[in-house]
């Protein structure tokens, strides 16, 4: 096992990282920038090092600060968490030329499927399911009038380095086509310097349902049951939960067999998520693959009783899976709501401020991660993500009863936050009765 890991990351994952490490006997490194020198996860490793300035370019995203600060401490892996380095697979190739352990999959398998056409042809090949639509790449928009009209409109134009809805268009007839397509491709050409698109059939009001997995070095799959996020806002999740409501026994065996499937077939390893359309006659199709922990794995763990982030130290170190898929039992409901810093009557807009009066609620079945306190001041340089509420129980209903009774313990004072907001959803006639699909937020909060 690992005597010493640096964490490549900021807030809430940093301090969840350190923690996991912690248990396990393993010695940690934070990285910090100017902006983070009072920030928590800087405190609570054993070690910090300050990487630059405030700006992440200069700090957290500079795989040649962090790769230095790793050798000058003596740190034999690297946990990127989510976000920044992430899902680069150069960061991931640098490091193992650095001899040091990238804590998830191979560079060339975050290159496979960083590449969504390629992926969705990987997927055909290993008998996932994906969307109808184009198996080659394409680069005019008149081959794409074309494909568009075998596929059948309405159609979404994508482009094959997006992923997250960036270089993306609805074209719902062949007069929309021809501007889509351009719009789209501009994106991309800006975005990632690339112009290779694809299209598939849009699938009208779906549920975003994804499945975690762990892979070991072995070829041990084993998948943790799924995760519904249909609450989304501008391609942000919310709130997420698991299991889906919407799933039957039947069909939750499908979709984890089909993301067993699809990881075996690109030889992945480390803690990954299949990431599915579903629409409303219950079929589903391959949409990405996240080759991270998430944001949302919480909701996962309460469920499964599975800590991720062990599992993927575990992984990178060489051990095998600790548990096998026989052992993975799926028990009651957990939820959780995302606070950000931000003010939901004027447009979402960012609230960086200093926290004041802080009161975290607590409870069976309420687990609280962030790295936020009392007088710490949010800095306007990152995301506006400053606490994830997660609540488990035994039943949807409950589950929704105690995120309220939890959000309404919850105070936050000296900054704007969206609690109010993640209430209001909570009492959504259609929220709790599962009527969930990606256009929820749209639908009932107008404007
Ligand atoms: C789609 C789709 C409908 N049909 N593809 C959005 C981000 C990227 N991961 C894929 N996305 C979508 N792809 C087809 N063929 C609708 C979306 C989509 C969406 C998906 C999941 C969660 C929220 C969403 C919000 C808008 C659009």
């Amino acid at each position: 096992m690992f005597e010493k890991i640096l964490i490549a990351n900021r807030g809430e994952i940093a301090v969840r990282i350190i923690r996991a490490c912690r248990e396990m006997g393993i010695k940690t490194v934070a990285v910090y920038s100017e902006a983070d020198r009072e920030a928590l996860h800087t405190q609570l490793a054993d070690e910090a090092v300050c990487i630059g300035p405030a700006a992440a370019a200069e700090s957290y995203l500079s795989a040649e600060r962090i790769l230095s600060a790793c050798m000058a401490t003596g740190a034999q892996a690297i946990h990127p968490g989510f976000g920044f380095l992430s899902e680069n697979s150069r960061f991931a190739e640098m490091c193992g030329k650095c001899n040091i352990t990238f804590i998830g999959p191979s560079p060339e398998v975050m290159d496979k499927m960083g590449n969504k056409s390629q992926a969705r042809r990987t997927m055909m090949e290993a008998k996932v399911p994906v969307v109808p639509g184009t198996k080659e790449a394409v680069y005019e928009a008149a081959e794409g009038e074309r494909q568009a009209e075998k596929i059948g409109y309405p159609v979404m134009i994508k482009a094959s380095s997006g992923g997250g809805g960036k270089g993306m268009r609805v074209a719902k007839s062949r007069e929309e086509f021809q501007e889509a397509f351009q719009l789209a491709q501009m994106e991309s050409q800006r975005a990632f310097g690339d112009r290779t698109m694809y299209i598939e059939k849009f699938v009208e009001e779906p549920r975003h349902v994804e499945i975690q997995i762990l892979a070991d070095k072995y070829g041990h799959v084993v998948q943790l049951g799924e995760r519904d996020c249909s609450i989304q806002r501008h391609h942000q999740k919310v709130l997420e939960e698991s299991p889906c409501c919407a799933l039957t026994p039947k069909l939750r065996k499908k979709m984890g067999e089909a993301a067993v499937r699809a990881v075996k077939a690109v030889g992945y390893e480390s803690a990954g998520t299949i990431e599915f359309l579903l629409d409303k006659h219950g079929n589903f199709y391959f949409m990405e693959m996240n080759t991270r922990i998430q944001v949302e794995h919480p909701v996962t763990e309460m469920v499964s009783g599975v800590d991720l982030i062990r599992e993927q130290i575990c992984i990178a170190a060489g051990e095998p899976l600790s548990v096998k898929q026989e052992d993975i039992t799926l028990t009651g409901h957990a939820i959780e709501c995302r606070i950000n810093a931000e003010d939901p009557r004027n447009h979402f807009r960012p609230c960086p401020g200093t926290v004041e009066d802080l009161h975290f609620p607590g409870g069976c079945g309420v687990r609280m991660d962030t790295a936020v306190y009392s007088g710490y001041e949010i800095p306007p340089y990152y995301d506006s993500m400053i606490a994830k509420v997660i609540v488990h129980d035994r039943t949807r209903q409950e589950a929704i009863a105690k995120m309220r009774s939890t959000l309404g313990e919850l105070v936050i004072t000296g900054v704007t936050t969206n609690v109010d907001f993640l209430y209001d959803i909570l009492y959504q006639e259609d929220f709790c009765s599962g009527r969930i699909t990606t256009d929820f937020i749209e639908k009932h909060f107008a404007g």
